[in-house]
């Protein structure tokens, strides 16, 4: 069982720490965060992969083991601590809501990665604070100059890793401002995409916009422009602590929402046709991947977690009762993502 209040690392530039931040204040789940270097004075164990956010689950002799990736830890969370849950009890929903938090999580992370280091305002900016998070605010003013070449020229060199190049950079500032009118259109009728309360997808999206629409200066500013109602909804998701869900509040999956579909259908300009490349190349062993996309040619370095993701996905699915499958399979096909759980690979 959990031990409450729930430690784990994170740090505000970090769009999953922010996405677990979020979803503990409104499940109402007391937590410690242990900022920057916080959790390795207190002697925390490290994880076998370093990232950002880091939980300490007890195990069975109650000893603390560092556990990292937000999606199957918010899963997890649902076990252990009941109570205002962010997963739709239909199960057809619940489906559509992984779609959207894989989508968050995997996708618009690119751009949340593209904006913070490809224009020079965000590398100063990120190069200027990040790195304040943490070595401390009172941290050495010679140090901090350091570390801010030092992490910018890192992070900079990591952008063909995600996906940004010459080739995808207006392919991603693109997709990001569909993104941006079909949130606004959506949240003109309801304030969650899985309806009068969150989902986890609402988590992740949060996660990724929290540093687009609130930190990145370039992204920010677009934010603005393009929609008051996003920027303003970011806000809002941040602390959910005083929202009391009802059982009747989810969104309905049939007839779904026409602005949800819509969202779905977004899915099918670069996400699933990215996600199935990258599970391609890297059956076949390739180091590279590369998919047609209506907006240009998408190449990037495998990234073997994603095959992961993609798996969750398909078994999620494939676990749906018969007529379940068969209303989600309706679902995406009306999206034209079907492609995402029946291609063979
Ligand atoms: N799949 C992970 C992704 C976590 C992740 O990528 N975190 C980033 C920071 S937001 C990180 O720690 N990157 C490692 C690094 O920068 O070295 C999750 O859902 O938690």
């Amino acid at each position: 069982m959990t031990q409450l209040p729930l430690a784990f690392k994170g740090a505000p530039g970090s769009p999953y720490t922010r996405k677990m931040l979020a979803l503990m204040r409104y499940r109402h789940i007391p937590y410690r965060y242990l900022v920057g270097a916080a959790a390795d004075k207190a002697g925390m164990p490290k994880p076998a992969v370093e990232l950002l956010p880091t939980f300490y689950f007890p195990d069975r002799s109650g000893a603390l083991v560092a556990v990292t990736d937000s999606t199957p830890i918010l899963r997890r969370l649902e076990q252990e601590v009941a109570g205002r849950s962010a997963l739709p009890p239909d199960p057809v929903l619940a489906f559509v809501d992984a779609l959207l938090e894989d989508f968050a999580d995997e996708w618009v992370t690119k751009a949340m990665f593209h904006y913070r280091w490809h224009f020079a305002p965000g590398i100063d900016k990120a190069g200027g604070v990040l790195p304040v998070h943490f070595l401390g605010v009172n941290a050495d003013e010679s140090m901090l100059k350091a570390a801010k070449v030092q992490f910018s020229k890192r992070q900079v060199g990591r952008l063909p890793v995600v996906g940004s190049n010459p080739a995808t950079a207006e392919m991603i500032e693109a997709a990001y401002v569909r993104l941006l009118d079909l949130l606004d259109a959506h949240l003109r009728g309801q304030p969650f995409l899985m309806g009068q309360r969150p989902g986890a997808s609402d988590f992740a999206l949060y996660g990724q916009l929290s540093q687009l629409a609130h930190f990145d200066p370039t992204s920010m500013e677009l934010t603005l422009q393009r929609s008051a109602r996003v920027l303003a909804w970011v806000d809002l998701v941040e602390d959910l602590s005083g929202l009391e869900p009802r059982d009747s509040d989810w969104a309905c999956a049939d007839p779904i929402a026409p602005t949800l579909l819509a969202l779905l259908r977004e899915l099918a300009q670069a996400y699933v046709p990215v996600m199935l490349a990258n599970a391609r190349a890297h059956a076949a062993g390739d180091k590279e991947l590369s998919a047609d996309l209506s907006a240009g040619r998408w190449q990037q370095a495998v990234v073997p977690y994603q095959t992961k993701c993609l798996r969750w996905l398909r078994t999620q699915y494939a676990e749906l009762g018969a007529s379940d499958q068969s209303r989600a399979a309706a679902l995406m096909q009306a999206a034209g993502i079907s492609e995402l759980v029946c291609a063979t690979l």
